[in-house]
């Protein structure tokens, strides 16, 4: 994503709250990832490490004139070329869809990979450590795998269809049981400078403030959708936002036990460019709260 034009986000922090917190995690002993998961964890660490090796280097480059712009974007793309490496090395032939690179059509079309090899590009370029790495598997059209990699906490998440979403190999995830709007800790995105949406937008927080506990911007839609299935955030929004950006993270909601869709409810996340992860209570009250902020012009 092209670093021009960006403004300055404000990070955001995600505070437990209340007595009906977020469903204790369950500790396993560390699982036994598949083969699937072990190449795109693999992918995921490797990648992150140059990237953090990269955000080290961008405090340093805040003072200069031309900033860290260039820089950065040489590091999102050397994180790309990683990822790419690895998981074409280990699946031969399967297609790609990459934030940076585009379309790969491989001899697999029944197979496609969805990569955003940095997500949360402001924050890395600002200095500010909320940013991942997301990898998703497409097969037959249908998401069956998602690993989203926080390289400066470490914090790897993992989910495959039908077998669980897991936080560093070993916690259960588990969307958050809250049912009341009052209590729920919502997380967003922000139309970025240059981007259409903010009437709307403006819109829809002048509604959501007035019946949820708080919201946050962490500006990563792949750690929102991973603190979700987490039950750290009780519920993301976003539009304008792209299957790189959730893939990864649709796969932890759904086997988190969470509840993802557009923001009409239906499964075309990918095609209308928006979403909405809850867990099942509150989904329906956030789509109606949603659906009546004013679409102004
Ligand atoms: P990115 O950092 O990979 O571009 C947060 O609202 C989401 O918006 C992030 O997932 C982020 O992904 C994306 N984003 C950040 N800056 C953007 C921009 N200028 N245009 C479009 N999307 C952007
Ligand atoms: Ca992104």
């Amino acid at each position: 994503m092209a670093l021009v034009g960006r403004s300055a986000q404000e990070p955001a922090s995600a505070r437990r709250t209340s007595a009906a917190g977020p469903t204790p995690l369950e500790t396993h002993a560390p699982m036994a990832a598949t083969a699937l998961m072990n190449v795109m964890i693999g992918a995921a660490r490797k990648a992150g490490r140059s990237l953090t090796r990269d955000f080290g280097e961008v405090e340093n480059l805040q003072v200069s004139v031309k900033g860290p712009g260039n820089f950065v974007s040489a590091a999102d793309h050397k994180a790309e070329e990683i990822i790419y490496g690895e998981l074409a090395k280990a699946r031969p032939g399967y297609s790609f869809l990459m934030e940076e690179r585009g379309v790969v059509v491989g001899a697999d079309q029944s197979h496609r990979w969805i990569v955003d090899p940095l997500d949360g590009t402001t924050n890395f370029l600002h200095g500010v450590p909320l940013f991942a790495i997301s990898i998703g598997l497409e097969r037959e059209g249908q998401l069956v795998a998602g690993v989203v990699y926080s390289p400066v906490t470490d914090e790897l998440f993992t989910a495959e269809k039908g077998k669980g979403a897991f936080l560093n190999d070993r916690r259960r995830l588990r969307v958050a049981a809250r049912k009341s709007l009052a209590d729920a800790l919502v997380t967003t995105g922000i139309p970025h400078l240059g981007r259409p949406g903010h009437a709307v937008f403006l819109n829809e927080i002048s509604g959501v403030l007035k019946e949820v506990a708080g919201v946050r911007r962490t500006g990563s839609a792949a750690l929102d959708l991973a603190w979700t299935a987490a039950g750290r955030f009780d519920a993301y929004w976003e539009r304008n936002i792209q299957p790189w950006d959730t893939a990864a993270g649709i796969v932890l909601v759904r086997e988190a036990g969470g509840t993802i869709s557009d923001l009409s409810g239906g499964s075309a996340m990918f095609e209308k460019t928006e979403v909405l992860a809850t867990n099942a209570a509150l989904h329906k009250p956030l789509l109606r709260l949603l659906a009546e902020a004013p679409a102004a012009a």
